[in-house]
């Protein structure tokens, strides 16, 4: 038989037919093909496909997982994921298309020929639909699900990722690496957090895909037809989050993830950093330095030559003779000492953290049973297997030494693994908690599990809250650690970048985070360093750092203008310390962020996306923070809906408005909302000084109901978790023209027995507390007044229109309104 006559023996589109299934056969793409059986429980429903397995699992009214493999799936395992599915009222049904999961708020609907996941509103909306034809395919191990691009969709979150706040258009990997002075367009860089939000069509939900292998997303790069998530092995494993709001969605994933613990106070001060100060009269000169020049810091960092030739758990002590001592004169100055510490253990006989790992066996191996070694600072070293409880627990007791030598934080780098090379071999084995994995499965993982120990070791030896700090991690990192973006660079765009990244790292569960302010590698220039530290003030951790050999880079080296410019935002920064501190619990509470991209609050103007606008960040509720290149002299600024005051001139700026403004290198251009309410402190020096007794708190007019949780609590110990806090909800409320202080809760005697309420933008006629005319001490007042000393030059005070009043309130009762 010849080929023309088959051709007119049967129709074209049964050609195309059995030309795509003889396509489909031959496809190096494998897919789940059709559902055969179906298995339904309370909230979960059991698939199987003619070359797959699936499980659809409600964890929440708003949490849909789900999880397809080739083979069968495995026993449930996460390090990232910490809760359980909840009760949830599902309805499942089925028919011959398709399985429809319905909760209270989402619409799961899986396809059946072939298999297929969709979700869509109670009212059918779309919200994230399998792209038809593609499916869930596999080449190889590598599995990846297509999800069709919606209208004008916006992405934005997976963590630690460069590029722009929307990643529609783009690509990318993750693969925690080392990366000294990356480009700002790299990818990958330290962290992994499989976790983003999209956006469209006033609809926004989030997707968690749980994989520690190398991953890749690709939110429309090189494609018009999708976005896609995926990995290079293991399961497809993801949850699906649907969230009224960012916030709500943020929420969400860190109920599965989990949330930060209250930090120590002490670490949300100034920390003075540089790589690396030695001997120790040099870092007593430092601290030193900045209690004379009266520049406000709690914390001094000790980079790698603190160690005896790198050597872990060691001091070199001909440079550090008594650590003891210094860190507890240190301690005295108001200092808390942070040493970093690297995972790599010097193969070294007779080296004694080497002999004690060794003799517990808790090195990462290869599969012969010998261990591998890598090359690092201190040269060839052993790794600890910290996804192994015995390695981590061998951790935790060598996490002694630094109790013992009263050292308060661990900053833990190099943790990616990172060693000469980068090219950890793919044998090497992990022991993944009693699983066992090769190196491509446990990469991503090390850094967490790294940071877990670290955090237990000081939670067993400290009993107070640890401050850890890590340059790599996994999702869930937020429950152990503070991360910072790594070997930066003193340039422009890399400031920039940097607020970025920790906008993207708040929105993907991980509030408290920190850049090298000033840039590690390179030199920045004076008007680049002045923006970088009045920009820190506004940083969830505020550490300047800088590479060795660099010039000097703390405040004092740039002359006097600078020096001046940095204390003045520093002392912004402890004044503030209520606000930020509260803002923290929040944080711990429900996972907000501290730093937090427009889009947790405008999601739903396009405007904040423009690439102009992209770098703007609210500070907490009430700051809007408008970075901008030092080297401007002036910037386009987008303020969103709402009204919008000066921080520094108490002018009002209306919402919705693109506006031109001339840059100065005295300030950084800061907005407060409208109906914000800013609980501020006196000056200190160091959190171990204690404040005035009296709590300043701003209130500024707006048409906007607002609440805001203020929080106090020791600042070091656990005890807030048996109740002993004190808290107590400001809320105020246009339209009733009232101002609400709640009870208080919690038994922790606040630090403050006075209250100085400074209104801005009020009209002062008719204030009544409680419903009595107040006796009040009227003052005209100003912002530049508030943070004394913050005086930037050419600043004048000229609005709101209807002044401002300020009055104290002394023997107030527990709960007591305020109406204007
Ligand atoms: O320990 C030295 C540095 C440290 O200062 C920096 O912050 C880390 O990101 N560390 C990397 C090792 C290599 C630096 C080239």
């Amino acid at each position: 038989m010849t080929i023309p006559l088959i051709k007119k023996s049967i129709s074209s589109s049964v050609l195309l037919f059995v030309s795509l299934s003889v396509f489909c056969q031959n496809t190096p793409v494998k897919n789940p093909g059709n559902v055969t059986a179906v298995h339904i429980e309370q909230q979960k429903v059991s698939i199987t496909t003619q070359n797959a397995q699936a499980e659809i699992i409600v964890y929440s009214p708003s949490i849909v997982r789900v999880r397809v493999d080739k083979k069968a799936l495995l026993p449930d395992f996460s390090y990232a994921v910490i809760n359980k599915p909840v009760v949830a009222k599902t309805s499942i049904t089925q028919d011959a298309q398709s399985i429809t999961i319905t909760t209270d708020s989402v619409k799961t609907v899986v396809g059946k020929n072939p298999f297929g996941v969709s979700f869509y509103t109670k009212d059918g909306e779309a919200i994230n639909e399998e792209e038809k034809g593609l499916q869930v395919s596999w080449v190889n191990e590598e599995v990846t699900t297509y999800r069709k691009m919606q209208n004008f969709e916006h992405f934005v979150g997976l963590g630690e990722k460069t590029g722009n706040l929307d990643r529609n258009g783009s690509g990318y990997t993750n693969w925690n690496s080392d990366v000294f002075g990356y480009r700002t367009d790299q990818d990958p860089l330290y962290s992994t957090i499989p976790f983003y939000i999209g956006l469209h069509d006033g609809l926004n939900y989030g997707i968690f895909m749980d994989n520690t292998w190398q991953s890749d997303f690709n939110f429309g790069a090189s494609n018009n037809r999708f976005s896609s998530f995926g990995a290079r092995g293991g399961e497809l494993n993801y949850y699906f989050i649907y969230g009224k709001r960012v916030k709500n969605i943020i929420e969400s994933y860190t109920w599965l993830t989990g949330r930060m613990q209250m930090p120590p106070l002490w670490s949300l001060g100034y920390q003075q950093n540089r790589y690396s100060y030695y001997p120790e009269t040099e870092v007593y000169r430092i601290a030193q330095t900045l209690r004379e020049k009266k520049i406000p810091a709690d914390g001094i960092t000790l980079d790698i030559h603190y160690m005896d030739r790198y050597l872990l758990f060691t001091w070199d002590k001909a440079r550090f003779p008594d650590p003891k001592r210094m860190t507890s004169k240190l301690k005295d100055m108001g200092f808390r000492t942070t040493v970093i510490v690297d995972p790599g253990i010097k193969v070294e006989p007779g080296a004694a953290a080497w002999e004690r790992g060794l003799k517990d066996s808790i090195f990462i191996k290869y599969p012969d049973g010998t261990n591998y070694t890598g090359q690092v600072w201190p040269g060839w070293c052993n790794f600890p297997d910290f996804t192994s409880a015995k390695g981590r627990n061998w951790w935790k007791n060598e996490v002694k030494f630094f109790a013992d030598n009263g050292v308060s934080g661990i900053w833990n780098d190099m943790n990616e693994i990172a060693t000469w090379g980068q090219k950890m071999p793919s044998n090497v084995i992990f022991d993944y908690d009693g699983k066992k994995a090769a190196h491509p499965e446990a990469h991503n993982v090390y850094g967490l599990e790294m940071i877990r120990s670290s955090y237990e070791g000081a939670l067993q030896q400290y009993k107070e809250r640890p401050f850890i700090l890590t340059r790599s991690g996994y999702a869930g990192l937020q429950r152990y650690s503070a991360i910072w973006t790594g070997d930066n660079r003193s340039e422009e765009d890399h400031m920039l970048l940097g607020v970025r990244l920790i906008n993207s790292l708040g929105l993907s569960g991980v509030p408290f985070t920190g850049m090298d302010i000033g840039g590690f590698s390179g030199n920045p220039s004076v008007a680049l360093y002045t923006r970088w530290i009045q920009l820190g003030a506004f940083i969830p951790y505020f550490r300047n750092h800088t590479q060795v050999n660099t010039k000097s880079s703390e405040p004092w080296s740039f002359g006097e203008e600078v020096l001046e410019i940095s204390r003045n935002y520093i002392n912004l920064r402890y004044k503030l310390l209520p606000y930020l501190y509260s803002t923290f619990n929040e944080a711990s509470e429900n996972g907000m962020p501290v730093n937090r991209s427009l889009v947790f609050d405008f999601s739903d103007d396009p405007k904040i996306f423009d690439w102009q606008f992209q770098n703007q960040f609210l500070f907490g509720q009430a700051f809007l923070i408008a970075p901008f290149e030092s080297s401007k002299d002036f910037g386009k600024i987008y303020f969103p809906a709402g009204n919008w005051y000066n921080l520094y001139t108490g002018n009002l700026e209306k919402g919705k408005q693109e506006k031109i403004i001339e840059l100065s290198n005295q300030t950084l251009p800061v907005y407060v909302r409208e109906s914000s309410i800013i609980p501020m402190q006196s000056l200190i020096q160091t959190t171990d000084e204690k404040p005035s007794d009296t709590l300043t708190i701003h209130i500024y007019n707006g048409e906007r109901n607002n609440s805001f949780k203020y929080y106090e609590d020791d600042g070091k110990s656990f005890q807030y978790r048996n109740g002993d806090f004190y808290s107590r909800l400001i809320s105020y409320s246009p339209s009733q023209k009232m101002i609400t202080f709640d009870k208080v809760q919690g038994s922790y005697k606040s630090n403050f027995t006075k209250i100085h309420i400074i209104l801005h933008g009020f009209s002062g006629a008719n204030l009544k507390v409680n419903g009595k005319a107040a006796s009040l001490k009227e003052e005209s007042y100003s912002m530049l007044k508030a943070i004394s000393s913050f005086d930037p030059q050419g600043a004048q005070y000229t609005g709101p229109v209807e002044g401002v009043i300020a009055f104290y309130t002394e023997n107030l009762p527990d709960k007591f309104s305020i109406n204007y």
